[in-house]
């Protein structure tokens, strides 16, 4: 394992001594969100992560090695490399054997984040189950990633770019649990819902944290997927932002976008015709998940 993972020294020594720890993905950095404001992004979340008393620990593929825990100058490098590869689950094999660069999408930074032995991973918000999929089955790998792999993940909930009830349902089939923090309304990553409940409600990083260790003491595999809510302030209303993602849809059927290309394909589309509102409830989101998550840590490592 050791040839093909490489944890930062300080990352290691908070997992040796059961402090908490947070990871954090990169395809948000180098395919997510434009430069400069995704590596101030990037940064940003560490320290929001470190304010709340947890070790953050960003994940990449660099020159084929996976990397848990990166330097300044690495996330840097992931913010305006022009190479680097959107690395899901199957691409892992061919870009650390071909010695490339790659940022890792929720599915790729979980599986990593486990190897390392961290457990709270977050994130924007994560893939899912398409508009259409009935069709093209265009099902994220960080679902199938979510059944087995026992590392939770905060996001803002799922973007109304996916089906959100048939990613709700197809959560429910992996026996995923999904749990909005402090409220009742499933979200939406923009809005602060979504037109579906949520399935599950907790109001306390404590009582996340005791589900995180119920659910694994008992050899429940798989991860939990905790939905964090916009802050109020930065939401962008629903109806508004489905006129954006109709005209994101159409543009991409008209392109004939497939395979890895759709999500960020979709992403940079939004992101592009929305302007600055859209990158600035972004941003606001990923803060306060990383505040969250870090908060999560801190109570799961404490019992
Ligand atoms: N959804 C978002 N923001 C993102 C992504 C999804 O709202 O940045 C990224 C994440 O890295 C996620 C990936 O893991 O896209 C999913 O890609 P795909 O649908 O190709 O599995
Ligand atoms: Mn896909």
């Amino acid at each position: 394992m050791n040839t093909f993972l490489e944890i930062h020294p300080e990352v290691k020594e908070a997992l040796e001594k059961g402090k908490p720890v947070v990871a954090l993905e990169s395809t948000i950095i180098s395919h997510g969100m434009p430069w400069p404001k995704n590596v101030e992004t990037a940064l940003a979340v560490e320290e929001e992560v470190r304010k709340a008393g947890a070790i953050p620990a960003t994940i990449a593929i660099f020159n084929g090695k996976c990397y848990a825990g990166l330097s300044a100058e690495q996330i840097r490098y992931f913010g305006q490399a022009k190479d680097v590869w959107k690395v899901s689950l199957r691409d892992m094999p061919y870009v650390i054997s071909q010695r490339l660069y790659g940022a890792t999408t929720v599915a790729a930074t979980m599986r990593i984040a486990a190897m390392a032995g961290i457990r709270i991973f977050v994130t924007g918000g994560i893939g899912g189950v398409h508009r259409g999929a009935e069709s093209s089955m265009d099902i994220s790998a960080d679902l199938t990633e979510m059944g087995q792999t026992s590392v939770a993940v905060v996001s803002a909930g799922v973007k109304s770019i996916l089906d959100i009830g048939l990613t709700l349902e197809y959560l429910e089939t992996k026996g995923i649990p999904v749990i909005t923090y402090g409220q009742d309304a499933f979200p939406s990553f923009y809005s602060r819902r979504s037109g579906y409940p949520s399935p599950l409600r907790l109001d306390s990083a404590e009582a996340i944290a005791a589900l995180l260790h119920a659910k694994w003491k008992m050899g429940l595999e798989g991860s939990v997927l905790i939905a964090n809510p916009v802050p109020a302030e930065r939401e962008i209303i629903s109806d508004e932002m489905e006129i954006h993602i109709q005209i994101a849809l159409n543009a991409a059927r008209e392109k004939n976008i497939s395979g890895k290309e759709v999500t960020p394909f979709l992403l940079k589309y939004i992101a592009d015709h929305t302007k600055g509102e859209s990158l600035e409830a972004n941003i606001a989101l990923i803060r306060h998940n990383a505040r969250v998550g870090a908060e999560i840590a801190v109570a799961f490592a404490a019992g």
